[in-house]
């Protein structure tokens, strides 16, 4: 699929009250926007079109825009977010996102984040983790399968969301951690097999035929290197204190 827009949101000087589960260190929310605004220029330099959000400072994790919508190109999903502390970001992503797209609200116990789907061509694999529950899933099926697409859904065993630890990094690849190599739903993909010390490069994000990826991950680094594609490297060190990576930061499509 080849990409031509993105969403994003500048992240709010409150950066530091959102969730998180590393024990890495309060960010630093100038050097958080400093980080955010490279990610913006790589995207710019893939010759995508960014529309980015104001900061909402009352939602402290609402950059993480990758959470609260799934776009495809029949249309766009408005999740029902895992965590109570984002569900109110959605209403102010859908006026943007239905601009561009027909767009599907999953309801009350219907949970998911965005960071838990991963799309590869008309399948769509979905974590089922502490933000993604079944329900969320079974909505989310009704709602896709009638466009041709399948839905599988895949347990997450380590990291917040499947995206954490699995993505998609072209040439039928799958960059994934120790945990999910055994797992049924990727076996029809080439894998490599992320070294446990750098488990958050599994973040990697696959968009227009160029890998974006960490910077301060050698390893990873070079076995990317082996599937022939530009690679862009970027810091993302206080985007990672608040569990958040690469994918999370925009919406693509
Ligand atoms: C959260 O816990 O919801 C945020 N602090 C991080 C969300 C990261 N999102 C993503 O990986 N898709």
């Amino acid at each position: 699929m080849y990409f031509t827009h993105a969403i994003t949101r500048l992240p709010a000087d409150t950066v530091a009250a959102g969730l998180t589960t590393a024990s890495l260190g309060v960010p630093d929310a100038a050097l958080t926007r400093q980080q955010f605004r490279e990610y913006i220029d790589i995207l710019l330099q893939l010759g995508l079109t960014v529309t980015t959000l104001p900061a909402l400072p009352d939602f402290p994790d609402a950059h993480f825009v990758e959470d609260v919508a799934v776009m495809m190109p029949e249309l766009a999903i408005i999740t029902h977010p895992g965590a109570a502390s984002r569900r109110g970001e959605v209403h102010s992503i859908a006026p943007l996102v239905s601009r561009f797209r027909h767009a599907v609200w999953l309801g009350e116990g219907e949970h998911m984040d965005g960071g838990d789907v991963l799309m590869v061509d008309k399948r769509f694999f979905i974590g089922l983790s502490s933000r993604t529950n079944e329900a969320g899933i079974s909505r989310f099926a009704r709602e896709v399968e009638k466009f041709g697409y399948s839905v599988q859904a895949v347990p997450v065993a380590s990291g917040l969301h499947l995206k954490s630890v699995v993505n998609y990094v072209g040439r039928n690849t799958v960059l994934l951690s120790a945990a999910a190599v055994d797992e049924p739903a990727f076996r029809d993909f080439r894998h490599i097999v992320l070294d446990p010390a750098e488990e958050y490069a599994g973040n990697t994000m696959w968009i227009n035929n160029t890998l974006i990826t960490p910077s301060g991950y050698p390893h990873t680094l070079r076995q990317l290197q082996q599937l022939d594609l530009p690679i862009i490297q970027t810091d993302t060190s206080e985007i990672r204190k608040m569990d958040g990576g690469l994918t999370c930061l925009s919406l693509r499509f």
